[in-house]
């Protein structure tokens, strides 16, 4: 996956297990043995109690790093190159550290975190830190909070790691094509606490990033951005050249007056007639987790008697329903922080923007489908079965007399 990632060894190593992951599915512990507790109730009573003022950041946003204080520093280069979602589909992404999706960046809640964003793409990006509480000049908005990040331009992001939990990162630049083609990551903040461990006792958790992608609209838009690769460089010499534009080639303007004025001069805007010459909706074909569609997604490996953790992240356009076979599991978190009191459900909504860590407990051997119940994204390029779809695999399955045939069905 991405042993070769530039950044987050040294951080790894330091931090023992913390920094940047594989990135994609099955951060596995290792082998432990199963938990001892009954699996019908938590370990320990939960103590995520509701607080009113809970939602007040642990640190003042914006604080700067004080002598002592962790700071873990990344480098993340935005470059274009391909991506496979299954066996024949190759296709031109942009990519965090060559890598789709992006690292998982994992740190402790309070430490620092530097990220050296590079572009080595003929686009502008910026990143987004969704759900963190940082200074507003760090949220990586493009002309709302900052300058977009040019090509051969650096910028350098620094905030603190608040609040713990589920979190993740993208380019906020034209996120239709930006975050679907590529541009997205996890970013997991460990507690000082963590409720649901104490409460859930478990070794092995899975990020499941879920996304989907438009193959035809990022290939047209990918083959239009590469012809104005050219302007953009000349642009890019300038910065004074981006401030003054009036907008007719990117579609900037100094205010909403400017805006309505260049209109009724006969500036023709995006939405009637975009980059491509032609505005077309945006119809996704293949639908993701971390990655890739059923059947080259990973599997979710437990044992009877384990809990296991999932964090399911939105990090795409539609909304998904992902069901469990044959259990039903806990809702823990909801955007990162714990539930007041854990929920139990088999089907779970994970809107764009969200994320949910949920607690699998083994308690019924077998080989489970685990996938979204939203038909039309458990397709590849409209055939079933494929998509947004992977399996609950008992490792100990046949020691309890678990039988099932072993096939890999792509027509069904
Ligand atoms: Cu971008």
């Amino acid at each position: 996956m991405n042993t070769d990632s530039k950044i987050g060894r040294r951080q790894l190593l330091r931090l023992g297990g913390l920094g940047i992951g594989t990135g994609l599915l099955g951060r596995a512990f290792g082998q432990h043995p199963p938990s001892q507790q009954p699996l019908d109730t938590p370990a320990v009573p939960w103590k995520a109690n509701f607080d009113p003022k809970g939602t007040t950041p642990a640190y003042p946003p914006r604080d700067k790093p004080k002598k002592g204080e962790t700071i873990h520093e990344f480098e993340i280069e935005v470059t274009i190159g391909t991506h496979e979602i299954v066996p024949g589909v190759e296709t031109h992404m942009f990519l965090f550290n060559n890598s789709y999706p992006g690292p998982e960046i994992r740190v402790n809640e309070g430490d620092w975190v530097q990220v050296n964003l590079k572009n080595s793409s003929p686009e502008f990006h910026t990143i987004h830190w969704h759900g963190i509480a940082l200074a507003n000049e760090m949220d990586g908005v493009p002309l709302g909070t900052q300058w977009p990040v040019g090509p051969k331009q650096e910028f350098r992001y620094l905030w603190r790691a608040q609040p713990a939990g589920t979190h993740f990162y993208h380019c906020h630049v034209m996120t239709t094509l930006h975050q679907q083609a590529g541009l997205v990551g996890s970013l997991i903040i460990e507690p000082k606490e963590d409720v649901v461990r104490k409460a859930f006792p478990y070794h092995r958790e899975y990020t499941m990033l879920l996304s989907e992608l438009d193959t035809n609209f990022v290939r047209d838009m990918m083959n239009e951005m590469v012809t104005m690769s050219v302007q953009m460089e000349a642009m890019n010499h300038s910065a004074n050249l981006m401030r003054e534009m009036n907008g007719r080639m990117m579609g900037w303007f100094a205010s909403k007056e400017t805006l309505v004025k260049a209109v009724k001069n006969g500036y023709v805007p995006p939405y009637l007639s975009a980059r491509t010459g032609t505005a077309m909706p945006i119809t996704p074909n293949y639908f993701m987790i971390n990655g890739k569609s059923y059947p080259m997604t990973e599997p979710l490996m437990i044992r009877h008697g384990e809990n296991i953790r999932v964090r399911l992240i939105g990090g795409g356009m539609m909304p998904h329903f992902i069901h469990l076979h044959g259990h039903d599991f806990w809702h823990v978190c909801q955007d990162g922080a714990p539930l007041a009191s854990p929920v139990r459900m088999n089907t779970i909504a994970v809107s764009p923007g969200t994320t949910s860590d949920i607690i699998i407990q083994g308690t019924n051997p077998g080989n489970w489908h685990f996938h979204t119940h939203s038909d039309l994204a458990t397709t590849n390029n409209g055939q079933h079965p494929g998509g947004m779809m992977t399996m609950l695999m008992y490792e100990d399955a046949k020691e309890y007399g678990v039988t099932f045939p072993e096939i890999i069905a792509i027509s069904s």
